[in-house]
């Protein structure tokens, strides 16, 4: 992890979790960003300006910086929550690119400096549900991953998006166990890809992303379990039938293709009813597509999400 070396007085110096606040506050007073508002130079970590988008604003407490940079799950880098922030150093993110191919009138291979421009970032503070029964809340830094669909053309056979991660053991040391087929990979029906809040993710909480949290570019799928939120991406490519994933390989019963947060499906070997937020004593209810259902429940009318989960 990349430290932060202050430039101003030690007790001048804003947490992230409350410079989110106060650009919050900013936000519902002025309607500006906090990148504008905010003076340069509270911190030095590779900063990440963007514009904060109001139709993604929560009024649950965003949870601590030190949280969702020290709890991970990477396990190319280790299987303990505390693995990945020790030991994802070893991944370079420059130079890095992301291959576009399969069902497409134009594959293409983006370099991520390139990408980071190709559409405005925005700000968005979404809830993040792990399969694990815990959840957080993190202000991301992205675009819609449509935006990057729209530059490669799908022909009327893509059906299907696949992620792929880095397939590299000298990098990502948790790759040399058998834990998990590698590279890990992940996937989505087209229309879950084009959706709005399918977000193409290079930052958090006003910075490029630790390398922990998916460096330097990884997808966020705020109405699906974390585990789909494939990290650190390479690959993108377009299927005409459905993908299986890493973890639907891992365990067939326990991991489906669609993975929607659903509090009346259990995981076979434990509830999904309730989650703990990160930093909190007490459970909270889990929502029906953590909480966007409003959003995306159209997207599966007629499906049966007990087959299909
Ligand atoms: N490549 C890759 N992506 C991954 C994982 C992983 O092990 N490898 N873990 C997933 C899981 S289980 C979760 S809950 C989220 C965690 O994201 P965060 O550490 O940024 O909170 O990343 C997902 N993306
Ligand atoms: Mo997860």
């Amino acid at each position: 992890m990349k430290a932060k070396i202050p430039r101003i007085a030690s007790s001048e110096i804003t947490s992230p979790e409350l410079y989110a606040d106060r650009r919050r506050f900013m936000q519902l007073t002025a309607g500006a960003s906090l990148a504008s508002l905010l003076p340069t130079g509270l911190w030095a970590a590779d900063k990440l300006p963007s514009t904060a988008n109001p139709a993604y604003l929560l009024s649950e407490k965003t949870t601590p910086y030190k949280d969702v940079t020290t709890y991970n799950n990477f396990y190319e880098f280790g299987t303990s929550k505390e693995d990945p922030a020790r030991n994802a150093h070893t991944l370079k993110t420059r130079p890095w690119t992301i291959t576009v191919d399969g069902e497409v009138k134009k594959p293409k291979t983006f370099d991520i400096d390139a990408l980071l421009k190709l559409a405005a970032m925005e700000e968005r503070v979404y809830r993040l549900r792990c399969v694990e029964a815990w959840s957080m809340v993190i202000p991301w830094l992205g675009y819609p991953l449509a935006e990057l669909i729209k530059q490669v053309e799908p022909t009327s056979k893509a059906k299907f998006v696949e992620f792929i991660t880095l397939d590299d053991p000298a990098q990502m040391p948790g790759e040399l166990s058998q834990v998990l087929a590698w590279p890990y990979t992940e996937g989505l029906r087209m229309d879950e890809a084009m959706h709005p809040l399918t977000l193409l993710t290079f930052g958090l909480y006003g910075e490029v992303l630790p390398n922990q949290n998916g460096a330097p570019v990884r997808v966020v799928i705020p109405w699906k379990y974390g585990f789909k939120s494939a990290k650190s991406i390479v690959k993108i490519r377009f299927t005409e039938t459905q993908p299986v994933s890493s973890w639907m390989q891992a365990g067939p019963r326990e991991y489906g293709f669609y993975s929607n947060v659903n509090p009346s499906v259990d995981h076979p070997r434990w509830s999904q009813a309730k989650e703990r937020r990160i930093g909190e004593f007490f459970k909270r209810e889990t929502l029906p597509f953590n909480g966007y259902a409003e959003q995306v429940a159209g997207l599966y009318a007629g499906m049966d999400l007990q087959a299909n989960f």
